[in-house]
């Protein structure tokens, strides 16, 4: 038996046609629950093809079973390399739990031996740069898309088809079914991001990783990384050495910090490119600076420096935006970071600008937005940022406040907005007033809370049209070590990650939290920390963890 990887344009179908299967699997994805037949007593159970987080556009399942054997191949349509990656990817995520050795190899040789029915492999350019198609019957599984990118997030789907401990990284016993049927499936929202707070704790290489794999596993597609703020500047600028060298050499409650080299920096971006994820560096200008500001006496003001800064006060520190120096020193950032980074995108914060005057914010972030467009990128605010005069229409706004006007304004000058309001996403708010990590400035926000609302209706005069998608930001004020994250942002990041990916209507909690349910054997799997919250009826096998 054999898995097929295909990335071509072959079958045409109309849209009505997609909307049809995609109402039919809306019927479907309310039996989640049902246990489709698993063996007494093995250790992998086979999982309902209908449990799928991000919920797809369409499932239909169909009769038989799919099993993975010893000698299961992938082979690799065409000879696209990115196709062989994903292939290759996908054999390196099924490898560990099987103990099969999934050679990758050109389909072409198995066609002409007769053993695999390539047929009419469906490469859909109608499913987009990441929509794909999962057709699995007894005698093989077939997963086509019109990119790579698609193949890819197709991947991840397989993986929920599979038992929950193909997740493990031992060998299990037990038979690797997955149950037949077709999947259709694109994203709704072109931009769903996560980010991290690398600044207030510090968190290295291996960590980044770690959670770029976990927000893949989501179909997240965009990884934003805060890498300066009052407590640490986390990446190396060769213009400014001090920046990382000393402006790194701490964090909240005192720790020794640490920064990215460029190296490191480089790997991490060539790491989620490999996921298609596009990485985002953020630097917090003109506030939150206060790291910058104790490493460069010159920037500010005064010509004093500051002592480096371990508490959690926000709107203390600014850039000097009277100083010609503070604009050579915010290009040589963006120059060298630009240098460094493929995606279109540099972050320039602009958030909780307290200590500036509003004269002074204004100007300072009009030079910003035109440094970084000079550099050939497209320059991302928080929502504070659409005060600003000229407002470019190729910037993005985040909105994260409850001030609607923020958005409206982004949106009236034709900037797109990027949502991520407090109450619903921010992964850093507690769950209830007992959750011992967290804060809960903007709102306590339960799994359910995070899930019910909808991007396109949540400020009115901001549609669907101005929206360009979501992100969800673990901020790390209080979340010192990467399992402290993971229990925050699990598991109420697959939540936004649907918000992003899956078609408003017919999104229901009391549909959804069955199948999030089924999720917990998955991330506990991983050996992923997650909170078992209440509102989620998990299985006892991992309930009480
Ligand atoms: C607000 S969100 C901030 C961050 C804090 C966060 C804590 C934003 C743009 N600014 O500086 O870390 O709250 O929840």
């Amino acid at each position: 038996m054999y898995i097929i990887l295909n990335a071509g344009p072959v079958e045409r179908r109309s849209r009505a046609f997609l909307s049809l299967v995609l109402l039919s699997g809306l019927v479907l994805t309310a039996a989640c629950k049902r246990d489709l037949g698993s063996q007494a007593g093995a250790a992998v159970k086979t999982a309902p093809i209908d449990c799928i987080i991000p919920r797809p556009s369409s499932v239909v399942a169909s009769e038989g079973k799919f099993v993975l054997q010893p000698g299961t191949a992938i082979l690799v349509n065409g000879e696209d390399a990115e196709v062989r990656n994903v292939a290759e990817y996908l054999a390196s995520r099924l490898r560990p739990a099987t103990g099969f050795a999934f050679e990758v190899r050109p389909a072409a040789g198995a066609v002409a031996n007769g053993h695999i029915q390539v047929g009419t492999i469906s490469g859909d350019s109608m499913l987009g740069e990441e929509g794909y198609e999962l057709k699995v019957s007894a005698e093989q599984v077939l997963l086509s898309a019109w990119k790579a990118e698609g193949l890819f997030r197709g991947v991840q789907t397989l993986r929920q088809l599979l038992p929950a401990a193909i997740e493990k990284p031992t060998v299990q016993t037990g038979q690797w079914e997955i149950q037949a049927g077709k999947v259709q499936d694109r994203p709704r929202f072109a931009w769903r991001g996560a980010m991290l707070d690398v600044s207030r704790h510090f968190f290295g290489v291996a960590d980044v990783k770690r959670y770029i794999d976990e927000i893949a596993y989501y179909k997240l597609n965009r990884l934003h990384l805060h890498l300066s703020d009052d407590q640490g500047w986390r990446v190396e600028i060769r213009s400014w050495p001090k920046l990382a060298t000393l402006g790194g050499s701490t964090q909240v409650g005192g720790g020794p910090g640490g920064y990215f080299s460029q190296a490191d920096y480089s790997d991490i971006v060539a790491y989620a490119g490999s996921r298609y994820i596009t990485i985002i560096p953020e630097i917090d200008m003109p506030g939150h600076t206060n790291a910058a500001l104790a490493s460069y006496p010159e920037l500010n003001c005064s010509g004093k420096a500051p002592a480096l800064y371990t508490g959690i006060e926000v709107g203390f520190s600014s850039l000097c935006a009277d100083k010609e120096l503070t604009y050579k020193f915010v290009d040589d950032v963006v120059r060298e970071l630009a240098a460094l980074t493929p995606g279109p995108y540099i972050h320039v914060g602009g958030d909780e600008a307290s200590s500036t005057p509003e004269p002074a914010y204004k100007k300072f972030m009009t030079r910003v937005q035109k440094i970084v467009q000079d550099r050939g990128k497209q320059m991302i605010g928080w929502g504070e940022v659409a005060k600003m005069d000229g407002l470019s229409p190729q910037s993005l706004v985040q909105h994260w406040t409850d001030d609607a006007n923020l958005p409206r304004l982004a949106a009236e000058a034709g900037a797109k907005v990027i949502m991520s309001p407090a109450t619903r996403v921010y992964l850093d708010m507690k769950y209830t007033p007992s959750t011992a990590l967290g804060q809960d400035w903007a709102a306590r926000v339960e799994v359910r809370d995070g899930y019910t609302w909808d991007p396109a209706t949540f400020i009115s005069g901001v549609g669907e049209d101005q929206i360009i998608g979501v992100e969800t930001p673990i901020w790390t004020e209080t979340l010192a070590t990467f399992s402290d994250l993971e229990y925050m942002a699990f598991p109420r990041l697959p939540g936004t990650a649907e918000i992003g990916w899956s078609a408003a209507a017919g999104r229901d909690w009391d549909e959804y939290r069955e199948r999030l349910a089924t999720h917990g054997a998955r991330l506990a799997a991983m050996g992923v920390n997650f909170y078992r919250s209440p509102q989620v009826p998990w299985p006892d096998s991992v309930a009480y963890k």
